[in-house]
């Protein structure tokens, strides 16, 4: 029994949680915001501008920096590392960084120096990728076509060819730098980078986030040979290994030993992503609880009783850090496409809430919102589609209150619309990410779904996940115990469906798929 680091690299933010599973309590729970705290990697929401929308990607050195400030500002503080048992971390999925040198082969960090001076001359690409990045449709066709078609995809990796999955993503480096890929030895995810900066050589890949790269084979948790050829020549030698999700990975390096008062050789459990992390963080590695993150993203996640796929082809199967898969739904138009909406509409998120809540009625009188304000992945559009229907003065984006009910209703059905294949449906949901703390938006859901809303009292469930599971490799304690102590629901933020509003729902739900039926979705 003793404390457990989580760390969670997300699109926005760096966060550390600590837990004491002696307690119970948790000790720390910090977040280092990217844009507001390095402004010098012009990223204020994580991702660096590009005039090509399809293009996103971040300076994988503002995500190390991050760490150092981190660690740095907690160790100021009084934050007390020596303490710590176990690490683990998650990372926002898919997103890759190339490196010249495997992590192994480099002296391990000198404690007299930053970080970011000693990893920057390892990149072998400046810049990383990230899941938002929707440029890779030619790679994806090219992979799908040399293993034998988009079924045969989803058969070994659990997923169709998508566009922001790792493989498609070094294929476009292979093709569009060839060079840059002949100087890469070493490929990792942000979860395996971020783990390998902690243990100063090569962290392996979990199953977890490795399913999230089309070219892991779900039935052997091992490369696919198949789909590492059709990816990118002499790929296998530049991949790490991959581990099951509770390897302990490595120890930390004397880098943070020396600078921020580590004990040596601390554990380092693998790294996941973070939603296979966040699936710990909310309790739900069993069947039977779905759950809806609502960070810079939306997911729909669960565990699943058996790996089956969707057949239309939007919906992912990845490892599940307790043994199993879960499936999972992404949606690139999620809190990114709510603010554009309250900024347009010059609504706080208290006036949004209440618009939801007090100025307007489920079904929103036939007002319906085509909320696709960025290229989206589910369903697939690689333009942006921002369309209005219903009363004039909604259309001339007059009406606040429909507004903020409008987006948050196409989202909610188009999360029903697109999770229907997971053929369950569950009477309560649990809910977590930023805007889940919206009344309003918890609402919404509900009535959509039918189902009780419920959220934790913890707020950052992807760094609570990475810290049980830090706990439970290390610590050896099971997840049921710690999930009574630390994934407990939150009762007074708890929303039931209305009685009348399942049957508002009908008419709009209609009208949004023959809009997106008409737009080839
Ligand atoms: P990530 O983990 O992807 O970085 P978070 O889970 O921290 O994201 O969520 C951040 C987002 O939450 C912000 O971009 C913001 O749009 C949204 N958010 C925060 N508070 C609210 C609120 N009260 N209502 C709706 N959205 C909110
Ligand atoms: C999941 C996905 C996102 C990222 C960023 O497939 O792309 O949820 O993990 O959080």
């Amino acid at each position: 029994m003793g404390l457990y680091l989580g760390l969670d690299s997300s699109t926005q933010s760096l966060s550390a949680m600590i837990i004491d599973t002696a307690s119970g309590r948790i000790v720390l729970d910090h977040s280092l915001n990217f844009g507001k705290a390095l402004p010098r990697y012009r990223s204020p929401s994580g991702f660096l501008p590009h005039e090509d929308p399809r293009v996103k990607h971040a300076d994988p050195l503002m995500w190390v920096e991050a760490l150092d400030q981190l660690l740095g500002a907690l160790r100021a503080s009084g934050t007390d590392f020596s303490q710590v048992e176990g690490i683990s971390g998650a990372g926002q999925q898919h997103g890759s960084v190339y490196l010249k040198e495997r992590l192994s082969d480099v002296p391990s960090w000198d404690s007299a120096r930053d970080l970011v001076s000693q990893v920057a001359p390892l990149l072998s690409r400046a810049t990383s990728p990230i899941w938002m990045d929707s440029s890779t449709t030619a790679q994806c066709g090219e992979i799908a076509e040399a293993v034998g078609g988009d079924a045969k995809v989803v058969a070994l990796s659990g997923s169709r060819a998508i566009e922001r999955f790792t493989g498609p993503q070094i294929r476009a480096f292979y093709q569009r730098d060839p060079q840059g890929y002949a100087a890469t030895r070493e490929i990792h995810l942000v979860s395996s980078f971020l783990a390998s900066i902690l243990c100063g050589r090569s962290a392996p890949i979990d199953q977890g986030d490795g399913a999230g790269m089309n070219l892991l084979e779900l039935s052997t948790g091992e490369w696919s040979g198949a789909l590492v050829a059709a990816t990118a020549p002499s790929l296998a030698e530049r991949l790490p290994g991959v581990v099951p999700s509770r390897t302990v990975v490595g120890e930390i390096a004397p880098y943070f030993v020396s600078k921020y008062g580590f004990k040596p050789g601390t554990p380092v459990v693998a790294f996941s992503g973070d939603n296979p992390s966040s699936l710990v963080g909310m309790g739900a590695t069993e069947p039977g609880t779905a759950v809806i993150s609502m960070g810079t993203s939306d997911t729909v996640f669960a565990a699943m009783r058996k790996p089956h796929t969707d057949p239309r082809g939007f919906g992912h199967v990845f490892g599940n850090p307790a043994g199993g898969f879960m499936c999972l739904i992404c949606f690139a138009n999620g809190s990114l496409a709510r603010e554009k909406v309250a900024e347009r509409t010059g609504l706080s998120w208290e006036a949004f809430e209440r618009a939801i809540l007090h100025e307007t009625q489920p079904g929103n009188q036939g007002n319906l919102l085509l909320p696709f304000f960025i290229p989206e992945m589910t369903p697939k559009l690689l333009a942006p589609k921002v369309e209005l229907f219903g009363s004039e003065q909604f259309v001339a984006w007059q009406e606040p209150a429909s507004l903020a009910r409008a987006i948050v209703e196409a989202q909610a059905l188009s999360m029903q619309r697109h999770s229907d294949w997971i053929g369950e449906h569950p009477k309560v949901i649990r809910v977590t990410g930023g805007a889940s703390k919206n009344r309003g938006i918890r609402q919404v859901l509900a009535d959509v779904f039918g189902a009780e809303i419920r959220s934790l009292s913890v707020g950052n469930s992807s760094a609570l996940g990475a810290a049980l599971r830090a706990a439970e490799a290390v610590g050896k304690v099971p997840f049921s115990s710690l999930y009574e102590t630390f994934a407990a629901t939150d009762e007074a933020s708890s929303v039931s469906p209305r009685a009348d509003a399942a049957a508002a729902y009908g008419a709009l739900r209609s009208k949004l798929a023959e809009r997106l039926a008409a737009l080839g979705v």
